[in-house]
C-alpha cells in the first residue's frame, strides 16, 4: 500500500490511505544509522507499507524520493539534520502586526529560505479587526513592499471571518506549509477552515508558560476541501543548511533583476562601483528594509556559518 505520512515522531509514524490512518513503525532499525537525517520518515513523505491487521500495526517498507523537504539542525545529535517536511508545494506565511509583532527582517530571511528551496509563499496578514490607523499604514506599506516584488499578499481576520475563502481557494488541492510566529492565529485559521479538527489555541498571554526546549512535531491536517495543511510548532524558519552567500541576492527578486546592471558579476552589492543594486536602491525601486535585511543575513551568517548554524 502506498499512503502518506500524516504525523512522524521518530520511528513510529501514522500514514493515511485510503481515508484511513494507519500506525506503522520503520522496519529495520539498523537502517536508520546509514541516513544522513536523525529522523527517516517525516510528514508529508510517500511510503510503501504493510499491515499487520492481527497486532494493529504497521511497517514501513520504502520511503518515495521526496520532491522537496524542510530541516532543521538538530540540536544535539551530530551533524544530521531533522527533516521537518517533505512534498510542499506551498507555504503560508502568517503575520501580524501587532499582538505579536513580526519583523520585515523575518519575513525576509523566511522568504530567502522558501526561494531556496524552490517553494512559492503567500503572506497573509491576519487579525486586521484589530487594527488601528497606525497598524494600517504598516501594513499598507508591507503590502506594497511585497506585491510589488511578485509576492502574493492576503489580509484577513480569523475572528470576523474577512478573506477565509480566499484561503481556502489558496489551499485546494495542495500541501501547504503554514508558519509564523507564535501567536499570530495559525491554529485559529485552520479551526475556521475546518471546525472538526478543534486544535487547541492560545491566548498569547500563555505563551510564557510553554517550555522552551519541548520537542514538537510537525503536523499534518487532511483538509475536506482538499490538500493538506503542516503546521510546524515551535519551529520558526525553514532553515537552510546550505545557502551560499555569494549567491544570496539571488533570492531577493528585485535584487536579482537589478544586478544584471552590476559592473561585476562577482558584485556582492555591498561597496563595488557600478552596483545596479545599490543603484535601485537610491533610486528607491528596491526598499530599504529589503536591503537591510540582505546585509543583515550576510553579516549574521559569516558567524553563524562558523558555528554550523543555520540562517
Ligand atoms: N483579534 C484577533 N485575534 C485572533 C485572530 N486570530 C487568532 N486570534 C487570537 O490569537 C491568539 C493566538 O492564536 P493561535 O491560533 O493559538 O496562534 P498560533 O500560535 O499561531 O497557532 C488566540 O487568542 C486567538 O484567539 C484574529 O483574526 N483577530
Ligand atoms: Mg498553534
Ligand atoms: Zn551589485
Amino acid at each position: 500500500m502506498k499512503g502518506l505520512v500524516v504525523k512522524s515522531t521518530g520511528i513510529i509514524c501514522t500514514v493515511f490511505f485510503e481515508g484511513k490512518n494507519y500506525n506503522c513503525r520503520i522496519k529495520g532499525k539498523s537502517r536508520l544509522d546509514k541516513i544522513e537525517f536523525t529522523n527517516p520518515v517525516s510528514v508529508g513523505d510517500y511510503v510503501d507499507f504493510t499491515y499487520d491487521y492481527v497486532n494493529s500495526i504497521g511497517f514501513i517498507e520504502k520511503v518515495h524520493d521526496r520532491k522537496n523537504y524542510i530541516i532543521r539542525k538538530s540540536v544535539n545529535l551530530s551533524h544530521r539534520g531533522q527533516v521537518i517536511a517533505s512534498n510542499i508545494d506551498q507555504a503560508m506565511l502568517m503575520i501580524t502586526i501587532e499582538n505579536p509583532s513580526t519583523s520585515l527582517n523575518f519575513i525576509d530571511r523566511f522568504l530567502v529560505q522558501s526561494a531556496a528551496y524552490d517553494i512559492e509563499t503567500i503572506l497573509v496578514i491576519n487579525k486586521i479587526d484589530l487594527m488601528n490607523d497606525k497598524t494600517e499604514t504598516v501594513k499598507k506599506e508591507i503590502t506594497k513592499i511585497y506585491q510589488e516584488i511578485g509576492y502574493e499578499v492576503l489580509s484577513i481576520s480569523v475572528k470576523d471571518d474577512v478573506n477565509i475563502q480566499t484561503i481556502k481557494k489558496n489551499l485546494k488541492n495542495k500541501v501547504t506549509l503554514i508558519s509564523g510566529h507564535s501567536g499570530v492565529g495559525k491554529s485559529s485559521l485552520i479551526n475556521s477552515i475546518q471546525p472538526d479538527l478543534s486544535i487547541e489555541t492560545r491566548e498569547i498571554s500563555n505563551y510564557h508558560k510553554q517550555g522552551v526546549h519541548t520537542t514538537t512535531f510537525s503536523n499534518m491536517y487532511t483538509l475536506k476541501l482538499g490538500g493538506y495543511l503542516i503546521d510546524t510548532p515551535g519551529i520558526k524558519g525553514l532553515g537552510l543548511m546550505d545557502v551560499n552567500m555569494d549567491n544570496l541576492s539571488k533570492y531577493f527578486p528585485e535584487m536579482l533583476s537589478a544586478s544584471e546592471y552590476c559592473k561585476f558579476n562577482n558584485c556582492m552589492h555591498i561597496n563595488e562601483p557600478g552596483c545596479g543594486v545599490k543603484k535601485a536602491l537610491e533610486e528607491e525601486r528596491i526598499a530599504t528594509s529589503r536591503y537591510q535585511s540582505y546585509l543583515s543575513m550576510l553579516d549574521k551568517n559569516s558567524t553563524y556559518r562558523k558555528n554550523n548554524y543555520e540562517l
